[in-house]
């Protein structure tokens, strides 16, 4: 199956997210666009694997030493290409304790790799990804980047999705919840 492991977003966060991806929509020509309730943050892509239990235990182990966090939301921005290759990623960008979300991805990455994940040395750009290859010209940029943005939340855990398709679409499946 293949797998990642990230933070749920609350309902009232994916709804402005939402508000901006309207926008972003009405604004832009094609793209593909995450529907408001797969919004999340990626921390740690494994890929396709059937280790559950070394997934697990890895999340476990990461969350030790974490205290519950606060996340609020940015502004609208992009990649122009990805480690994963998609050529644009239309996104949101996260403030407030992003130094504690930082040491919460490297200990997630160390803990992965000690329960023999491959290690990922991609430089972690914590995001939220709104669409892909979606195109627009800078004054809409700018107009995106503009869109207020207020939401925020506590950080009290991490979660492994299974990324699978169900009757066509998309789903990110929560496997197992880790607290902190
Ligand atoms: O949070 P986002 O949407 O940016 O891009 C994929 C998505 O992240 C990323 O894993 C998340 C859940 O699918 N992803 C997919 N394939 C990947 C790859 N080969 C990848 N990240 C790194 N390498």
């Amino acid at each position: 199956m293949r797998l990642f492991i990230g933070l749920e977003l609350p309902a009232d966060m994916r709804r402005e997210l939402d508000g901006l991806s309207k926008l972003l929509r009405e604004r832009s020509c094609g793209g593909r666009f995450v529907p408001q309730e797969n919004f999340h943050l990626t921390l740690q892509f494994l890929g396709e694997t059937d280790d559950l239990a070394g997934a697990v235990s890895a999340m476990r182990e990461a969350c030790r030493g974490i205290r519950p966090f606060r996340l609020g939301l940015g502004r609208y921005g992009y990649f122009e290409k990805t480690a994963s290759g998609n050529h644009r990623v239309s996104l949101v960008t996260v403030t407030g304790d992003t130094g504690e979300l930082g040491v919460l991805r490297e200990t997630l990455a160390s803990a992965l790799a000690d329960n023999g994940f491959p290690r990922d040395r991609s430089r972690f750009m914590p995001h939220i990804t709104l669409g892909r290859n979606v195109e627009h010209d800078e004054l809409v940029a700018e107009e995106l980047k503009g869109f207020p943005l207020s939401s925020s939340m506590t950080v009290t855990g991490i979660t492994l999705f299974e990324s699978s398709r169900i009757n066509g679409r998309l789903t990110y499946s929560p496997l197992h919840r880790e607290k902190f």
